[in-house]
């Protein structure tokens, strides 16, 4: 297994506690668990005292599991109405930044924490430190040091490639490197979101300035950009306009490629050989919001290895981030992953942002 060293206890460490609780199961007597007092104990069910009322959720994962979410999470609290609105990650920045003075979502759920690194320094977050982050895996990767945002699940970038067009092309493969890219047969043939609405395409973008230095970095963006077809407003787009064949070669988490083949897109996943940046997807309260109490009770939540074995439910196929929670798709991390690092792309956001799309690629008439 290829795992990248700090994400092998996600993998293996999640599979490995949920083989030991079925053990348990079996073979320990029923244990009464009303009135436990154990520390560490998952906060589960209703809350002391009753929160009732509306919780506002800026969902920024795909709107069939943000409406999942909402329906699995007023069936355990069905004195909360969940009001969410999906937007991508990039877009859901530049809200939260415009509602500072008068936030109109209480929580954000989802989205690479680069975005989160970023809201926390503009001091756009609560900090919250939930009883439930005891159980996530690896804290010093998926859990900020000030509380103020905490990893809900982690995915890698992948390559999803039409497989009808792979047919009429012989002699072409599908993408294995970076690199790979940029050969002429893929000129025109390559679609991604653009970096200023998605977060998944500035995964991508941060990825590369990582892989090669910032300076070749931005001389192979310069050309990786020349050989898109078109940009997209969201991150998963690709993935479904790749599948209808309108390009040859998506740039998308390897996790809503999955999904898309799952629904029957001739497509096939690979990954580049140098190495693929991954996402820590986050969760954060948003500061001076009006429901905290009921943004609390989602937050601890969402870090129950219940509620994150929910997401392939819901065609969410990201590994969870706590103990307990058994990863759908284990092999999605095994590809060889880059030592991303969230606080260099969290802090350059705005800045690679800006370069790229003022030397690169305006952020004009994005598909959606
Ligand atoms: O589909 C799930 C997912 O890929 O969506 C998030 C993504 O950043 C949201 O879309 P944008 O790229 O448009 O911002 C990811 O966090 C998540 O895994």
């Amino acid at each position: 297994m290829n795992l990248h060293p700090r994400l092998r206890s996600v993998a293996l460490l999640g599979l490995m506690v949920a083989m030991l609780l079925i053990v348990g199961a079996c073979v320990a007597p029923p244990v009464a668990t009303s009135g436990s007092t154990e520390a560490a104990a998952p906060v589960e069910g209703a809350p002391a005292a009753a929160v009732s009322g509306e919780l506002n959720v800026l969902c920024i994962p795909q709107v069939e599991w943000c409406e999942g979410m909402k329906s699995e999470f007023e069936k355990v609290y069905p004195d909360i109405t969940v009001n969410f609105v999906r937007m991508s990650s990039g877009e859901s920045l530049t809200r939260i930044r415009n509602e500072k003075d008068n936030p109109q979502f209480d929580i954000m759920w989802g989205g690479p924490v680069d975005a989160y690194v970023a809201a926390a320094q503009e001091g756009l977050l609560e900090a919250y430190d939930s009883p439930n982050a005891a159980a996530i895996l690896d804290p010093e990767l998926m859990k900020d040091a000030n509380n103020f945002w905490v990893g809900i699940y982690v995915g890698s970038l992948g390559f999803g490639t039409n497989t009808n067009w792979l047919a009429e092309n012989p002699g072409v493969e599908a993408p294995k490197s970076w690199e790979d890219l940029l050969k002429p047969e893929f000129t025109g043939q390559i679609m991604v979101a653009h970096p200023s609405s998605s977060g998944t395409s500035y995964t991508a973008l941060c990825t590369i300035l990582q892989l090669k230095g910032e300076e070749a970095g931005w001389q192979y963006l310069r050309e990786y950009a020349a050989q898109v077809n078109q940009f997209t407003k969201s991150g998963a787009a690709p993935a479904k306009f790749v599948g209808q064949g309108e390009a040859a070669v998506g740039i998308v988490f390897s996790h809503d490629i999955v999904a898309e083949i799952e629904k029957g897109s001739p497509m096939v996943l690979t990954f580049p050989e140098e190495g693929t940046g991954f996402e820590i997807g986050g969760m954060a309260l948003l500061a001076g919001a009006d429901h905290p109490d009921a943004a609390k009770l989602w937050f601890d939540w969402a870090l129950l290895p219940a509620t994150q074995e929910l997401g392939p439910k819901y065609a969410a196929y990201q590994a969870p981030t706590v103990e307990g929670a058994t990863p759908s798709r284990p092999e999605l991390l095994e590809a060889k992953l880059i030592d991303y690092d969230f606080d260099f792309c969290g802090t350059n956001k705005v800045a690679f942002i800006d370069r790229f799309t003022n030397e690169m690629a305006a952020a004009d008439n994005l598909k959606e």
